[in-house]
C-alpha cells in the first residue's frame, strides 16, 4: 500500500500530547487495521507492516482494536504501548466472565444498522445509540432495505419520535446511490464503524464504500496469505473517498459496559421529567407528585422506553462493579 500521512491514516493532534520525546526516539505511531489472534496489522507513515504485542498488552482487560493507535519499536516489529484512545466502543462479553470485548476506537461516527423488516426494535437501537453516546461518537441510525418494505417512513418516523435529536436514514445498501447518502461522514480521515444484527446488510454497505480500493484492501490481507496471521473479520478499510470504515460481526446480543453518561444522553427526556418528580430519590412507581408516572399516564413517555432505561441502567451498574473488582 502507498505511504500514507499520519492525517490521512487519522492521526489527530490530541494524541500528540501523550506522547513525550522519549517516546518518539523509542518508536513511531502507527494506526492498527486488523487485529489477529498472533499480533496486529499496521498503517504507519513507513506503509503496511505486521507487529507483535507484548504480553501484557494480550492480557489487557481491554483489548487492543481496530483503530487504535500504537507506539512501535524502530528497528523490531513489536509495539512498545497502546496511545491513549479518543473514543473507544466496546461490549462486555456473553457469558460468566464478563470479559469486555473492543469492537472499534477512535472512530467519529457509529451507523447503527437496522433493517426496514422485523429487525426493527427501539430498546435495542436506544441500547446501541448508548454506547455511541458514552464513547463520545457521533451516532447515525441506518434502516437498510427500504426497497424492501412500504414501511420505511413509518420506521423513519418513529425512530425520529423516540430516539430525539439523532439522525435516522433509510436506504437501499445494494443501490450505488447509499454511498452519496453516507458521504457527509466519510471525509477523508474520518473513521466510521457498521454495527448492528446480522444480515442488515453491513458487509453490503462497506463494500460499497470501499468502491475502487480493492487493491489496497488486498495488500492489507497479504499478510495473512504468508501464514503469518490468524485472520479475523475485524478490519479497517480505505474508502474510495479517503475515509477509513470498519465492518463488524452481526451480535446476537449486545451487553453494555459503563455506559452511565450515554445513558443520560439518550434518555435525557426521562431524566428531564424525573427531576421534576417531588422526591429526589423517587422510584417513579407510585410515589406521590411523580412526574414520569404523570408522563406515562398522559403517554407523553412509553412504558417500553422507561422499562429498556431502568434495565439498561442496571446492566451499566453493573458492568461498573465488574470494572472496581
Ligand atoms: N434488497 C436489499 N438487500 C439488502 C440490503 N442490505 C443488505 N441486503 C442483502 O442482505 C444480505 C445480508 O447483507 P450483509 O451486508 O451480508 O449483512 P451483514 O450486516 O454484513 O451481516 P453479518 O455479516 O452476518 O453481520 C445480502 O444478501 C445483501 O445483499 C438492502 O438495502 N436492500
Ligand atoms: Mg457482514
Ligand atoms: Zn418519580
Amino acid at each position: 500500500m502507498s505511504m500514507q500521512t499520519l492525517s490521512q491514516l487519522g492521526w489527530r493532534p490530541s494524541y500528540a500530547q501523550h506522547l513525550t520525546l522519549a517516546d518518539f526516539e523509542a518508536g513511531y505511531p502507527a494506526r492498527v487495521t486488523a487485529v489477529h489472534r498472533s499480533g496486529l496489522s499496521v498503517l504507519s507513515s513507513r506503509g503496511a507492516g505486521s507487529v507483535v504485542l507484548p504480553h501484557h498488552l494480550v492480557d489487557a482487560p481491554s483489548t487492543v482494536a481496530v483503530g487504535d493507535w500504537v507506539l512501535i519499536e524502530h528497528e523490531a516489529d513489536r509495539v512498545i504501548r497502546l496511545l491513549e484512545r479518543q473514543s473507544l466502543i466496546e461490549r462486555v462479553a456473553a457469558g460468566g466472565e464478563r470479559r469486555r470485548q473492543s469492537i472499534a476506537a477512535n472512530i467519529d461516527t457509529l451507523f447503527i444498522v437496522t433493517s426496514c423488516n422485523d429487525d426493527f426494535n427501539l430498546s435495542r437501537l436506544e441500547r446501541y445509540l448508548a454506547l455511541a453516546c458514552a464513547a463520545g461518537v457521533e451516532p447515525v441510525v441506518v434502516f437498510t432495505k427500504a426497497d424492501l418494505s412500504n414501511q420505511a417512513s413509518n420506521y423513519v418516523t418513529e425512530a425520529v419520535g423516540t430516539l430525539g435529536e439523532v439522525t435516522v436514514l433509510a436506504l437501499n445498501a445494494t443501490d450505488a446511490t447509499a454511498v452519496a447518502e453516507l458521504a457527509p461522514w466519510l471525509e477523508a480521515g474520518r473513521t466510521v464503524a457498521f454495527v448492528g444484527s446480522s444480515g442488515v446488510g453491513k458487509s453490503t454497505l462497506t463494500n460499497g464504500l470501499l468502491g475502487d480500493t480493492s487493491r489496497q484492501t488486498q495488500a492489507i490481507r497479504e499478510d495473512d496469505v504468508r501464514g503469518r496471521h490468524t485472520t479475523t473479520a475485524r478490519e479497517m478499510f480505505p474508502t474510495a473517498s479517503g475515509a477509513w470504515v470498519i465492518d463488524t460481526l452481526g451480535m446476537r446480543e449486545l451487553r453494555i459496559g459503563a455506559v452511565e453518561s450515554g445513558l443520560g444522553t439518550v434518555f435525557d427526556d426521562i431524566e428531564a421529567l424525573a427531576a421534576q418528580c417531588r422526591f429526589r430519590d423517587c422510584h417513579h412507581e407510585g410515589d406521590a407528585d411523580c412526574a414520569v408516572q404523570r408522563a406515562l399516564a398522559d403517554g407523553a413517555l412509553d412504558h417500553r422506553r422507561l422499562a429498556n432505561y431502568r434495565k439498561l441502567q442496571r446492566e451499566a451498574a453493573e458492568a461498573q462493579r465488574t470494572l472496581r473488582e
